[in-house]
């Protein structure tokens, strides 16, 4: 409880107080709280013999230990937590009675699981796949979950189908492969045959499915929601989330490397920074419809494979989110916390968007199979607020409702625990208009599949294109069908020919003769390069040979640090490295323990003597760095290093001249972080 230390305890983490056991110090006991004399040997007949039944001790260890594992999320398995609080700027009383948005003097606790969709829970975690964005704010009045994605649109339209498409994306299951990808057969015959994904094939292949940091990626809770104000007048919203950071992405060669390097890398990189005290933090946003501008779009608004483009519908910021504290036990909070979209609260409700109405049903299922049927009494679970009602019993009941009474109505307890109306806080479904025959059907104002499709095509910036060219080609390329790979490229004609044409190349198709998207609409917000970046956080790997220039090396951290970077000193071997001027410097990473994949930009300070092996592993660093479009610094004396590999002179590669300047605009180069220029 790093945070508690420093900080007054919020109602949440008050409420976490009663339930955390702190084992250091403590006599081991049983259960059952018999004291154990010997943890080692299990009870035997004889000291060759076979072990006894009466054995209560190794019993119950093993029983235990036997039933540690629940059941994996069938979807986003791999997934990880934090805590933090919700900040309101001002009060949104005209859109909403949701309490937590009345009053800014209030913090909302709140907890967020990030997570990878296709994969298991032990897959590595720069594959390219959706993150999802969960987050379960304890509000004064009940637990609102918003459970969204860093993606703003999904596959399908219809949550019937969820089943199929997580089937399709799933390793194949006759033989189980490939783990989390979505480069595989199945996967893209599923979306060639349901074309309503084309939208959403776009972004998964854009560098958003793989990004640099949790804390730098957007998330959006894609499904169209409604705000409900005191009068009861309603309004369409779509949640926004968006990182203070702004947003980076790692690059594909990169991603399927740090996969081996550090298959924990956005867990590493969450626990540690907020660990450090480089609290994550985003801004809360909504677009709000008015309810008569409802069919005033080309798109539904209730269609989740389309966005409501910012430009036309803007994004109006209305608080701070910041997770400020780890967990204590993974299993206990991160893996046992049961999100679920139908988890709202006054002044927030559904709206007709059939993806979200089928969510509302699977997640608590979910959660019953998953958690089991007391899943919301768990600590991490409960509301803040108190929580009274006659539902009782159940695998695992922790509540010890004493009374007699658990029915509705009664006389004996005078009808308690009592309903409020809605002008006392009880929650009252938005009474929508809804009319019409049960059928089986798709709205025609759902049938549009392309042209969203095209205006994110048309968004993106020339090397984003060339990304989601590359991306595309990769995958369809892993696809071992030639009819599925052809069936994908007849899609991508009818989004772009200029797409179309690159990934048939690349595969071994050919261009089909349709007609491409006619719209020529971008939205600018769309583009990953359009929002306002910080150097903060990120990391530079300083090579260090003995002999560097002391003072400036310790003048060029001070500087780094101060603008937020985070310098990582790298030597042949662990320990410390001298430099000049008695600097000595103790060892983060040796060449062997680190990776030039890990950090964000380079920095080279060599002694007047370089051995080999430095030389050797320097290069091999700097050439990773700089094929990976990464800020390369040297002293003057590392610059030879540079220029035997012969990129001096070239983008974002920097050699001191003189101190203040160089540490500037290294500072400066590890904002812009990619130098594209060099591809
Ligand atoms: Fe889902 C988990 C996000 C559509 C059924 N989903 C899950 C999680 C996230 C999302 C972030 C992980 C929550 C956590 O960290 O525990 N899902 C989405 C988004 C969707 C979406 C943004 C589209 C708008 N999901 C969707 C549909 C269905 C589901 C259409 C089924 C009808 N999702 C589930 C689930 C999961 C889940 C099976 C698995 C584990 C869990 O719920 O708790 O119920």
């Amino acid at each position: 409880m790093k945070k508690n230390e420093e900080n007054k305890m919020n109602k949440k983490e008050q409420q976490l107080q009663q339930f955390i056991r702190e084992n250091e110090g403590e006599i081991l006991t049983s259960n059952e709280g018999v004291k154990i004399s010997d943890d080692e040997n299990s009870l035997n007949a004889g000291d060759r013999g076979p072990t006894l039944i009466e054995d209560f001790i190794f019993r119950e260890k093993m029983a235990h230990f036997d039933r540690e594992r629940i059941p994996e999320r069938v979807v986003h398995a791999r997934g990880y937590g934090a805590y933090g609080e919700f900040e309101l700027y001002a009060s949104q009383k005209e859109l909403t009675m949701a309490n937590f948005l009345q009053n800014p003097a209030v913090k909302t606790p709140l907890f967020i699981r990030f997570s990878q969709v296709a994969g298991s829970k032990g897959v590595n975690e720069t594959n390219r796949d959706v993150r999802g964005f969960a987050i379960k704010f304890y509000t004064e009045e009940g637990n609102f979950d918003l459970v969204g994605n860093n993606i703003p649109v999904f596959f399908i339209q219809d949550s019937i189908k969820f089943p199929d498409l997580i089937h399709a994306v799933k390793p194949e299951p006759n033989n189980e492969i490939p783990q989390g990808q979505t480069a595989h057969d199945t996967f893209w015959d599923f979306i060639a045959n349901n074309q309503e994904s084309a939208h959403m094939a776009m972004w998964i292949m854009s560098d958003r499915t793989i990004p640099r940091s949790f804390r730098m990626m957007q998330g959006f809770g894609v499904n169209t929601f409604r705000l409900v104000n005191e009068q009861g007048k309603s309004r369409f919203v779509k949640f926004h989330i968006k990182p203070v950071l702004g947003l980076r992405s790692l690059i594909w060669d990169e991603a399927q490397k740090i996969g081996g390097a550090d298959s924990d890398y956005h867990r590493r990189d969450l626990w540690t920074n907020i660990e450090k005290g480089n609290y994550a933090e985003y801004e809360l946003g909504i677009q709000v419809l008015e309810e008569e501008d409802e069919f005033k779009y080309d798109f539904d608004i209730l269609d989740a494979t389309k966005i409501w483009p910012e430009e036309d519908i803007p994004v109006k910021i209305i608080g701070k989110i910041t997770l400020n504290r780890n967990v204590d036990n993974v299993f206990a909070e991160t893996e046992q916390v049961a999100l679920h979209p139908g988890n709202i609260v006054r002044g927030i409700d559904f709206s007709n968007d059939p993806l979200l109405q089928g969510r509302l049903f699977s997640y608590s299922d979910t959660q019953f199979y998953r958690v089991g049927t007391n899943h919301q009494e768990l600590p991490i679970n409960r509301p803040i607020c108190p929580f009274h009602n006659n539902q009782r019993d159940g695998a695992a009941r922790y509540i010890i409702d004493k009374d007699r009474i658990a029915y509705h109505k009664n006389s004996l307890a005078e009808n308690t625990p009592y309903t409020v109306p809605g002008s006392k806080g009880g929650f009252v479904t938005y009474p929508s208009f809804v009319e019409g025959r049960k059928v089986r059907a798709t709205a025609k104002s759902f049938e549009d599949h392309f042209s969203q499709a095209r205006m994110f095509w048309n968004s993106m910036s020339p090397i984003e294109k060339d990304h989601i060219m590359h991306a595309f080609s990769f995958e369809l390329g892993k696809v071992q069908s030639v009819s599925v790979r052809q069936q994908v490229v007849n899609m991508l004609a009818r989004i772009s020919t200029e797409l179309a044409t690159y990934v048939a190349k690349a595969i071994g198709a050919i261009v089909p003769n349709v007609q491409e998207s006619q719209v020529t609409k971008s939205s600018p917000a769309l583009s990953l390069f359009n929002t306002k970046v910080f150097p903060n956080t990120l990391k530079v790997g300083v090579i260090l040979e003995t002999g560097f220039n002391g003072r400036e090396t310790s003048y060029f951290l001070e500087q780094w640090k101060q603008a937020g970077l985070q310098p990582v000193i790298i030597h042949d071997e662990l320990g410390v490295v001298r430099g000049t001027d008695g600097v000595e410097l103790k060892v983060d990473d040796s060449f062997l323990t680190g990776s030039p994949l890990l950090y964000d930009g380079l920095y080279i300070g060599a002694g007047q003597d370089v051995s080999d092996n430095f030389l050797w592993k320097t290069k091999s660093y700097v050439i990773e760095t700089y094929n990976h479009f990464k800020p390369i610094g040297a002293s003057k004396l590392a610059a030879p290093i540079l220029q035997s590999i012969g990129i001096l002179g070239k983008p974002g590669v920097l050699v001191e001249q003189n101190p203040t300047t160089f540490a500037n605009q290294f500072i400066e180069a590890m904002t812009i972080h990619r130098f594209w220029q060099r591809a």
